[in-house]
């Protein structure tokens, strides 16, 4: 029988928490192999959450406490898991709300994933059949769509559409691997550090459609200003993405400047300083690329590693030039020269960036 444990933090969820519990003790009745344990991790809630919790216990055997301190949703669940490793010995732990927004009817759904070999089920309001409340307010659907968006975008990790929400099944290796890097994050923004360090770590992540309600009883505890700050900090120092457009940055100064050297104060042919500064850009690129961008994937360190790769990098980036030049030649002949820098922009923006990031995760910092 494999042990489950519902991990879930309160604070202020003494209306909820009583409805909750008995709910998802019921569906576990109903669950064949698995052993569904239930954790509360409340940040000693003033309402009393924790002794409602408390007199449930005699009656859920199941059922555990752990009182932690008030130092946000983030905190809550590491130190939730923590306790789940150490006394429990799960083979994974499910998030859920406590503010019944998440159906423990969907507990098997879950389950049935992770039986086929998942590492992560999400459980996605974004996906078909899933659902945000009708009755939230314009602005709240918008920042949570957009918010999605926005991470989806940002770490061009198209496949997963619900980066925010609470409602997941993990694997406890997934979690073990993920502890040291979690624990720097308090708040929110946790969920999505979670996340995108089990993709980088090369975990089976799968979604399944939830339909998400709004809470009845007790007040929303998110700051949605400061929870937008860190999930832009959060995007701008972690994903590849950004950090392989501005390496792309960084070479384009690159071959400018020592083009500049070469051709205004060597006097060299412009072809050679052409060919000289490319060739260093693309070279500074590639290594900016293996030990940063794409650190967690990085080449094996081996001359026979890198000499094919350092030719296939080359390869992707003369199709850039390629592309770029033709790009700008065709543009400039339908509609003007007048703009060609605008075009130009364009063309790296929207086309040579995802192309070469494409290309180089396809074969060069493939997946592990
Ligand atoms: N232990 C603990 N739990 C927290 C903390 N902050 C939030 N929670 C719990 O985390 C869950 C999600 O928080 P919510 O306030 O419901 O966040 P939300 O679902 O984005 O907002 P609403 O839709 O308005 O409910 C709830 O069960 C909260 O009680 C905290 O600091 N400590
Ligand atoms: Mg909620």
């Amino acid at each position: 029988m494999r042990r489950a444990i519902l991990v879930i933090p309160t604070y202020n969820e003494a209306g909820n928490i009583e409805r909750l519990i008995p709910l998802i003790f019921q569906k576990a009745k109903l669950i064949q192999n698995w052993e569904i344990h239930v954790l509360v991790v409340d940040s000693k809630s003033p309402d009393k959450t924790g002794d409602i919790v408390r007199k449930l216990i005699p009656k859920y055997p199941r059922l555990r406490l752990l009182m932690v301190e008030k130092e946000g949703l983030g905190k809550a669940y590491t130190q939730g898991f923590l306790y789940a490793i150490e006394n429990l010995s799960p083979y994974l732990v499910f998030e859920i709300d406590a503010d019944l927004s998440h159906d423990p009817k969907q507990i098997p759904n879950f389950l049935r994933q992770i039986e086929k070999g998942a590492d992560i089920v999400i459980g996605s309001r974004y996906i078909k059949g899933g659902s945000i409340p009708r009755e939230w307010a314009l602005y709240r659907k918008i920042f949570s769509i957009v918010g999605n968006l926005v991470v989806r975008l940002g770490f061009m990790q198209l496949y997963i559409s619900d980066w925010t929400g609470g409602y997941r099944a993990i694997k406890t290796w997934v979690i073990k691997n993920a502890l040291n890097h979690i624990k720097n994050y308090s708040g929110y923004v946790f969920q999505i550090a979670l996340l995108d360090y089990a993709i980088k770590g090369g975990a089976n992540i799968k979604e399944i459609p939830i339909q998400f309600a709004d809470r009845k009883i007790g007040k929303s505890k998110i700051n949605s200003t400061q929870f937008i700050i860190n999930i832009f900090t959060y995007i701008f120092l972690h994903s590849s993405f950004i950090k392989f457009a501005v390496v792309g940055l960084i070479g384009f100064f690159v071959d400018f400047g020592i083009s500049y050297v070469f051709i205004e104060k060597l006097k060299s042919t412009v072809w050679v300083g052409t060919l000289i500064s490319t060739e260093i850009a693309i070279i500074s690129n590639f290594l900016l690329n293996n030990f940063w961008s794409f650190y967690y994937k990085k080449l094996e360190n081996k001359f026979r590693s890198y000499l094919p790769n350092f030719i296939k990098f080359n390869i992707v980036s003369s199709g850039s030039i390629l592309i770029q030049t033709i790009g700008i030649q065709l543009a400039v002949n339908f509609l003007g020269r007048d703009l060609w820098y605008v075009y130009k922009i364009l063309i790296i923006a929207f086309i040579i960036i995802p192309y070469s990031y494409f290309l180089y995760n396809r074969f060069i910092w493939k997946e592990k």
